[in-house]
């Protein structure tokens, strides 16, 4: 059945696998089920599985339009879906793990999204109807921690919900001619920062605890993460304007720590009134340097006054000092993070946020007039 001709097919779904035998059957059936009023085909990229996945897959091929790549030589999840992609004839390409975690029966409604007009139907966790179920406390934060990471950083995610969902559907077009790298395992991410989006349409599902086999996350995919989103950030432009800021934001470390220990030493002030004066003046000089090198060319379309900008960076300042304890306490306190870690996450979300709003807020970029 897998050789239907192009032009009949409407969707292709990739389920990448990785030693997922006992749950490739029912995947099929499954989404056999939900889409038979459709014309589909299922693509399943397994990595040469010990366990048989493949010849399982192979087997179900024979009764259902399923298509099955194995690959010998390469391993991972993103690059996986990658291959996927070079092998579906679909106009609508879409992504579904193969462990039941993500329901077919939402397909319909992704696509019907895809339909009315979507070039993106993510299935998400995050807005009204949507959840997941079974996550420890811990697996909640790192997830949401990621997610603001992603949305802070990369403003292609920032309106979305649940930007970091492996299950989703998007037209072929809006990935024609666009390189996507098999780097980590948010594929999603990828088409939204680099391929052609207008719409995004995000349908609720809930994320249910895997019932057969094994995760396969690992602490490198994780790491592999964060250096996806900055390689992102860096194709969205952003990049080299944060990093002035991360540099802006050094040079107040020392200012802040420089003065303290003059004021305290030489000036023989009370240590609180010290830590207040020279907090407030490293902010200032962040001020400067933001205004005079990091932000110099949004100046002029800011819309406000250099002393409206000043006291704009003190509040949103301010909010990033909130962050920093709130986060602090949450992961020394709650989840028993040794400090130093805490502190350094804790520090890394507040510079996001600052960054963040002061180039969305203070240094707006000016509308056309
Ligand atoms: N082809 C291929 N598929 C993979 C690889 N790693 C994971 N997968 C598949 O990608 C999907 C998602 O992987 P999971 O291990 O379930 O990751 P997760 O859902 O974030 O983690 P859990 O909630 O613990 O299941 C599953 O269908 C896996 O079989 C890989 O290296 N190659
Ligand atoms: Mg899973």
């Amino acid at each position: 059945m897998s050789s239907q001709s192009n032009a009949q097919v409407e969707i292709s779904l990739i389920a990448p696998t990785y030693n997922e035998k006992d749950n490739i059957r029912v995947l099929v059936e499954r989404v056999h089920q939900a889409l038979s009023s459709y014309s589909y085909e299922l693509v399943i990229v397994d990595d040469n599985s010990p366990d048989g996945t493949a010849r399982e897959a192979q087997a179900l091929s024979a009764d259902y339009p399923v298509k099955v790549v194995v690959r010998t030589n390469e391993r991972g999840l993103a690059s996986a879906v990658v291959a996927g992609f070079k092998e579906a004839s679909g106009r609508v390409l879409g992504v579904i793990d193969a462990d039941l975690q993500h329901p077919p029966e939402a397909i319909p409604d992704l696509l019907g999204a895809v339909r009315s007009g979507a070039d993106v139907a993510i299935g998400s966790r995050y807005v009204p109807g949507g959840g997941v179920v079974g996550w420890s406390l811990k697996r909640r934060v790192i997830s949401s921690g990621a997610k603001t990471f992603a949305r802070l950083l990369l403003s292609s995610a920032r309106k979305i919900r649940d930007p970091l969902s492996g299950f989703f559907l998007f037209r072929k077009e809006v990935v024609e001619g666009v390189e996507l790298a098999p780097t980590g395992y948010k594929i999603l991410l990828e088409v939204l920062v680099k391929g052609d989006v207008k719409n995004v349409a995000e349908v609720p599902y809930t994320f249910r605890e895997r019932e057969r086999g094994q995760s396969n996350l690992t602490l490198k995919e994780e790491m592999n993460f964060l250096k996806h989103v900055f390689h992102l950030a860096r194709f969205e432009g952003h990049f080299v304007t944060f990093m002035k800021f991360a540099m802006v934001g050094a040079t107040g470390t020392v200012v802040n720590l420089g003065l303290l220990v003059l004021l305290v030493e030489f000036g023989g002030l009370h240590e609180t009134l010290a830590v207040a004066i020279s907090y407030e003046i490293s902010i200032l000089n962040n001020f400067v340097w933001n205004e005079l090198w990091t932000f110099r060319d949004r100046r002029s379309g800011a819309g406000s006054s250099r002393l409206v900008r000043a006291l704009k960076f003190n509040l949103v300042s301010l909010g990033g000092f909130g962050i920093n304890l709130a986060m602090f306490s949450l992961l020394f306190h709650v989840l028993g993070v040794f400090y130093i870690a805490s502190e350094a996450a804790a520090i890394l979300f507040a510079v996001l946020w600052n960054f963040a709003v002061n180039v969305k807020w203070t240094w707006r970029a000016g509308r056309p007039q």
